[in-house]
Protein backbone atom coordinates (compact mmCIF):
# COMPACT_ATOMS: atom_id res chain seq x y z
CA UNK A 1 0.00 0.00 0.00
CA UNK A 2 1.34 3.71 -0.52
CA UNK A 3 2.20 5.78 2.43
CA UNK A 4 1.72 9.27 3.25
CA UNK A 5 3.69 10.96 5.71
CA UNK A 6 1.22 13.66 6.88
CA UNK A 7 2.61 16.29 9.53
CA UNK A 8 0.65 18.97 10.68
CA UNK A 9 -1.86 19.48 13.56
CA UNK A 10 -5.04 17.47 15.43
CA UNK A 11 -7.58 20.11 15.81
CA UNK A 12 -10.63 18.70 17.64
CA UNK A 13 -13.61 21.01 16.19
CA UNK A 14 -13.26 22.81 13.50
CA UNK A 15 -12.50 20.40 10.01
CA UNK A 16 -8.88 20.38 10.50
CA UNK A 17 -5.65 19.04 9.18
CA UNK A 18 -5.25 15.51 10.61
CA UNK A 19 -8.99 15.32 10.82
CA UNK A 20 -9.54 15.66 7.82
CA UNK A 21 -6.16 13.84 6.21
CA UNK A 22 -6.23 10.94 7.76
CA UNK A 23 -9.81 9.72 6.23
CA UNK A 24 -9.50 11.64 3.13
CA UNK A 25 -6.04 9.26 2.66
CA UNK A 26 -7.62 6.12 4.14
CA UNK A 27 -10.89 6.59 1.83
CA UNK A 28 -8.26 6.87 -1.30
CA UNK A 29 -6.66 3.58 -0.51
CA UNK A 30 -3.57 5.47 0.75
CA UNK A 31 -2.37 4.58 4.45
CA UNK A 32 -1.63 8.08 5.93
CA UNK A 33 0.76 8.07 8.78
CA UNK A 34 0.36 11.51 11.24
CA UNK A 35 3.08 12.85 12.78
CA UNK A 36 1.21 15.40 14.72
CA UNK A 37 3.00 19.18 15.08
CA UNK A 38 0.35 19.94 17.81
CA UNK A 39 -2.73 19.11 19.48
CA UNK A 40 -5.23 22.10 19.94
CA UNK A 41 -9.33 22.02 20.87
CA UNK A 42 -10.53 23.50 17.93
CA UNK A 43 -8.84 25.63 14.78
CA UNK A 44 -7.09 29.14 15.54
CA UNK A 45 -9.51 30.85 12.99
CA UNK A 46 -12.70 31.86 15.19
CA UNK A 47 -12.50 30.06 18.12
CA UNK A 48 -11.00 32.34 21.29
CA UNK A 49 -9.10 30.28 24.34
CA UNK A 50 -8.41 27.21 22.68
CA UNK A 51 -5.83 25.02 24.07
CA UNK A 52 -2.27 24.03 22.42
CA UNK A 53 0.24 21.36 23.09
CA UNK A 54 3.23 21.86 20.81
CA UNK A 55 4.35 18.48 19.81
CA UNK A 56 7.83 19.38 18.65
CA UNK A 57 10.24 16.84 21.55
CA UNK A 58 7.77 14.02 20.00
CA UNK A 59 8.45 14.63 16.39
CA UNK A 60 12.28 13.75 16.60
CA UNK A 61 11.57 10.61 18.18
CA UNK A 62 8.82 9.56 15.75
CA UNK A 63 11.02 10.00 13.18
CA UNK A 64 13.54 8.15 14.82
CA UNK A 65 11.54 5.02 15.37
CA UNK A 66 10.33 5.18 11.56
CA UNK A 67 13.92 5.52 10.56
CA UNK A 68 14.70 2.11 12.27
CA UNK A 69 11.77 0.51 10.71
CA UNK A 70 13.19 1.43 7.67
CA UNK A 71 9.92 3.26 6.52
CA UNK A 72 10.08 4.57 3.04
CA UNK A 73 7.12 7.11 2.10
CA UNK A 74 5.33 8.22 -1.75
CA UNK A 75 4.79 11.32 -0.58
CA UNK A 76 5.52 13.65 2.84
CA UNK A 77 2.53 15.91 3.26
CA UNK A 78 2.97 19.05 5.57
CA UNK A 79 0.31 21.34 6.82
CA UNK A 80 -0.12 23.81 9.85
CA UNK A 81 3.17 24.02 12.27
CA UNK A 82 3.29 24.59 15.73
CA UNK A 83 6.41 26.43 16.51
CA UNK A 84 9.75 27.67 14.79
CA UNK A 85 11.81 24.72 15.74
CA UNK A 86 9.43 22.52 14.40
CA UNK A 87 10.11 23.75 10.74
CA UNK A 88 13.45 22.61 11.52
CA UNK A 89 12.46 19.08 12.18
CA UNK A 90 9.49 18.99 8.99
CA UNK A 91 12.95 20.05 7.09
CA UNK A 92 14.98 17.40 8.64
CA UNK A 93 12.19 14.45 8.18
CA UNK A 94 12.10 15.56 4.71
CA UNK A 95 15.26 15.46 3.67
CA UNK A 96 15.54 12.25 5.72
CA UNK A 97 12.79 10.27 4.11
CA UNK A 98 12.47 11.50 0.81
CA UNK A 99 12.90 9.23 -1.88
CA UNK A 100 13.82 9.37 -5.86
CA UNK A 101 9.96 8.79 -6.32
CA UNK A 102 8.69 10.63 -3.27
CA UNK A 103 6.51 13.53 -3.45
CA UNK A 104 6.29 16.32 -0.95
CA UNK A 105 4.03 18.53 -0.86
CA UNK A 106 4.09 21.57 1.29
CA UNK A 107 0.81 23.56 2.31
CA UNK A 108 1.98 26.33 3.58
CA UNK A 109 -0.37 27.61 6.02
CA UNK A 110 -0.01 30.80 7.67
CA UNK A 111 -2.98 32.79 7.42
CA UNK A 112 -6.48 33.75 4.83
CA UNK A 113 -8.23 36.75 4.15
CA UNK A 114 -4.68 39.23 3.77
CA UNK A 115 -4.25 37.97 7.89
CA UNK A 116 -1.69 35.85 9.64
CA UNK A 117 -3.53 33.33 11.79
CA UNK A 118 -2.99 34.10 15.63
CA UNK A 119 -0.04 31.56 16.28
CA UNK A 120 2.29 31.76 13.33
CA UNK A 121 5.01 34.74 14.53
CA UNK A 122 7.59 36.28 11.44
CA UNK A 123 10.01 33.84 12.00
CA UNK A 124 7.31 30.88 11.73
CA UNK A 125 6.42 32.73 7.80
CA UNK A 126 10.22 33.17 6.86
CA UNK A 127 10.59 29.82 8.15
CA UNK A 128 7.57 28.32 6.16
CA UNK A 129 9.02 29.80 3.16
CA UNK A 130 12.02 28.19 3.91
CA UNK A 131 10.39 24.80 3.98
CA UNK A 132 8.64 25.42 0.57
CA UNK A 133 11.72 25.81 -0.86
CA UNK A 134 11.99 21.52 -0.78
CA UNK A 135 8.58 21.02 -2.21
CA UNK A 136 7.20 19.38 -5.38
CA UNK A 137 4.33 20.97 -4.79
CA UNK A 138 3.21 23.89 -2.17
CA UNK A 139 -0.34 25.19 -2.13
CA UNK A 140 -0.76 28.28 -0.94
CA UNK A 141 -3.78 31.07 -0.88
CA UNK A 142 -3.22 34.45 -1.76
CA UNK A 143 -2.16 35.48 1.90
CA UNK A 144 0.00 32.78 1.91
CA UNK A 145 1.51 33.76 -1.51
CA UNK A 146 1.60 37.34 -0.27
CA UNK A 147 4.01 36.24 2.52
CA UNK A 148 5.94 33.92 0.85
CA UNK A 149 6.86 36.40 -1.96
CA UNK A 150 7.11 39.27 0.30
CA UNK A 151 4.23 41.04 -0.98
CA UNK A 152 1.60 42.95 0.95
CA UNK A 153 -1.77 42.21 0.36
CA UNK A 154 -2.51 44.73 -1.53
CA UNK A 155 0.58 44.58 -3.80
CA UNK A 156 -0.41 40.99 -4.27
CA UNK A 157 -3.95 41.43 -5.25
CA UNK A 158 -2.79 43.92 -8.12
CA UNK A 159 -0.69 41.55 -9.86
CA UNK A 160 -1.15 38.94 -13.08
CA UNK A 161 -2.30 35.75 -11.63
CA UNK A 162 -0.41 33.53 -13.85
CA UNK A 163 2.65 35.98 -12.80
CA UNK A 164 2.40 34.68 -9.03
CA UNK A 165 2.21 31.06 -9.62
CA UNK A 166 5.40 31.61 -12.11
CA UNK A 167 7.15 33.30 -9.30
CA UNK A 168 6.32 30.77 -6.64
CA UNK A 169 7.70 28.07 -8.77
CA UNK A 170 11.23 29.44 -7.97
CA UNK A 171 11.98 29.51 -12.05
CA UNK A 172 10.15 25.87 -12.75
CA UNK A 173 11.72 23.80 -9.87
CA UNK A 174 8.41 23.31 -8.13
CA UNK A 175 4.59 23.22 -9.27
CA UNK A 176 2.08 25.48 -7.52
CA UNK A 177 -1.51 24.79 -6.92
CA UNK A 178 -2.32 28.49 -5.91
CA UNK A 179 -6.12 27.68 -4.37
CA UNK A 180 -9.24 29.94 -3.64
CA UNK A 181 -8.36 31.37 -6.83
CA UNK A 182 -11.57 32.71 -9.13
CA UNK A 183 -11.79 33.32 -12.86
CA UNK A 184 -15.57 35.32 -12.08
CA UNK A 185 -19.38 34.54 -12.20
CA UNK A 186 -19.04 32.86 -9.12
CA UNK A 187 -16.37 30.41 -9.84
CA UNK A 188 -13.90 28.95 -7.14
CA UNK A 189 -10.90 26.67 -7.49
CA UNK A 190 -6.95 26.73 -8.03
CA UNK A 191 -4.32 28.53 -10.50
CA UNK A 192 -1.77 25.69 -11.48
CA UNK A 193 1.93 25.93 -12.19
CA UNK A 194 3.02 22.23 -13.63
CA UNK A 195 6.61 22.13 -13.46
CA UNK A 196 6.13 18.73 -15.53
CA UNK A 197 5.60 20.56 -18.72
CA UNK A 198 5.60 24.40 -17.32
CA UNK A 199 1.85 25.09 -17.72
CA UNK A 200 -0.98 26.88 -16.42
CA UNK A 201 -4.59 26.22 -16.03
CA UNK A 202 -7.22 27.17 -14.17
CA UNK A 203 -9.56 24.50 -11.90
CA UNK A 204 -12.76 25.82 -11.82
CA UNK A 205 -15.98 24.66 -9.61
CA UNK A 206 -19.73 26.88 -8.92
CA UNK A 207 -18.94 28.53 -5.66
CA UNK A 208 -21.00 27.62 -2.96
CA UNK A 209 -21.39 31.28 -1.17
CA UNK A 210 -20.82 30.74 2.65
CA UNK A 211 -16.98 29.75 4.37
CA UNK A 212 -15.94 26.36 5.76
CA UNK A 213 -13.14 26.24 7.49
CA UNK A 214 -11.44 23.01 6.84
CA UNK A 215 -11.56 23.17 2.76
CA UNK A 216 -7.83 23.75 2.21
CA UNK A 217 -7.01 20.40 4.50
CA UNK A 218 -9.45 19.05 2.22
CA UNK A 219 -8.27 19.92 -0.91
CA UNK A 220 -4.62 19.54 -0.40
CA UNK A 221 -5.42 15.61 1.30
CA UNK A 222 -7.35 15.14 -2.26
CA UNK A 223 -4.95 16.41 -4.43
CA UNK A 224 -2.16 14.79 -1.96
CA UNK A 225 -3.38 11.24 -2.66
CA UNK A 226 -4.34 11.57 -6.01
CA UNK A 227 -0.70 12.42 -7.04
CA UNK A 228 0.30 9.49 -5.10
CA UNK A 229 -1.21 7.23 -6.73
CA UNK A 230 0.03 8.58 -10.07
CA UNK A 231 -2.79 11.02 -11.10
CA UNK A 232 -1.05 14.23 -13.21
CA UNK A 233 -0.88 17.85 -11.25
CA UNK A 234 -4.05 19.50 -13.00
CA UNK A 235 -6.23 16.39 -12.93
CA UNK A 236 -5.34 15.83 -9.23
CA UNK A 237 -6.14 19.48 -8.69
CA UNK A 238 -9.60 18.91 -10.81
O1 LIG B 1 -6.97 24.98 7.90
C1 LIG B 1 -5.72 25.38 8.32
C2 LIG B 1 -5.58 25.24 9.79
C3 LIG B 1 -5.10 24.07 10.32
N1 LIG B 1 -4.97 23.89 11.65
C4 LIG B 1 -5.30 24.84 12.52
C5 LIG B 1 -5.80 26.04 12.06
C6 LIG B 1 -5.95 26.25 10.66
C7 LIG B 1 -6.52 27.50 10.19
O2 LIG B 1 -7.06 28.28 10.90
O3 LIG B 1 -6.15 26.97 12.93
C8 LIG B 1 -5.16 24.61 13.99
Amino acid sequence: MKRVASIQDISCLGRCSLTVAIPVLSAMGVQCCPLPTAFLSTHTGGFEGFTFLDMTDEMSKVADHWASLGLTFQAVYSGFLGSERQIGVVENFICRFRGPDTVVVVDPVMGDYGRVYQTYTAAMCSGMARLAELADVITPNLTEASLLLEQSYETIQAIDPAEIVRRLSLGGRRSVVRTGYSTGDGQTGALCFDRADGSIQAVQVQRVPRDFSGTGDLFTSVLTGAMVKGVPLIQAAR
